[in-house]
């Protein structure tokens, strides 16, 4: 299936936002020194979460994620990355911006798949996934999912996941 979409525009009334800026973030990255060294300087916004979020079973919540360009010891700015606590799947849909989805299922093999504009990518239960902007501008994509699906990030910042994005 292949869709040609005129341009079109956004819109939605967001209830909750989240910024995450490098210093909510530093242990997330594989270069400590340049984290530390970074920070020293100035504190950057890594990416921003615009939700509507719904509550209880049956509902639907859905966010767009704004990641800037940008890297940390050549390591792309991306997203905590998390497992949903209850064992429920979610769809990424890329509006724009290059990047990956990395996915990591709970044995810790890892698949990375494009985030680009137009792009659905399904994220199946039980997957870890972190959003990575490889290019050099804003990446923004659609992120719908089970609005009792809760969020676990502490596994993810405790064992990390098994690959990172790096510069070539
Ligand atoms: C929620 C969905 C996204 C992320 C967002 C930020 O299930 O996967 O909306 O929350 O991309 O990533 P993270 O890992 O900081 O929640
Ligand atoms: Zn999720």
């Amino acid at each position: 299936m292949d869709l040609q979409l005129d341009d079109f525009r956004l819109t939605f009334e967001e209830n909750k936002k989240t910024v995450r800026k490098l210093s909510d973030m530093k242990d997330f990255y594989a270069d400590q020194r340049m984290a530390t060294r970074t920070l020293q300087l100035y504190d950057p916004t890594i990416y921003a979460v615009y939700a509507h979020e719904s509550e209880g079973p049956g509902n639907l919540s859905y966010a767009v994620t704004v990641i800037n360009p940008g890297d940390i010891g050549g390591e792309y700015y991306m997203t905590k990355g998390h497992f949903h606590t209850k064992p429920t799947a979610e769809l990424y849909l890329g509006l724009e911006g290059e990047g990956i989805l990395l996915l990591q299922d709970r044995k810790g093999k890892a698949k990375k798949l494009p985030l680009q504009p137009g792009k659905i990518s399904y994220v199946p239960k039980d997957h870890a996934h972190r959003a990575i902007n490889t290019g050099d501008s804003q990446l923004k994509f659609l992120a719908i999912y089970s609005s009792d699906s809760g969020h676990d990030y502490s596994t993810i910042k405790e064992k990390g996941f098994e690959e990172r994005v790096k510069k070539k």
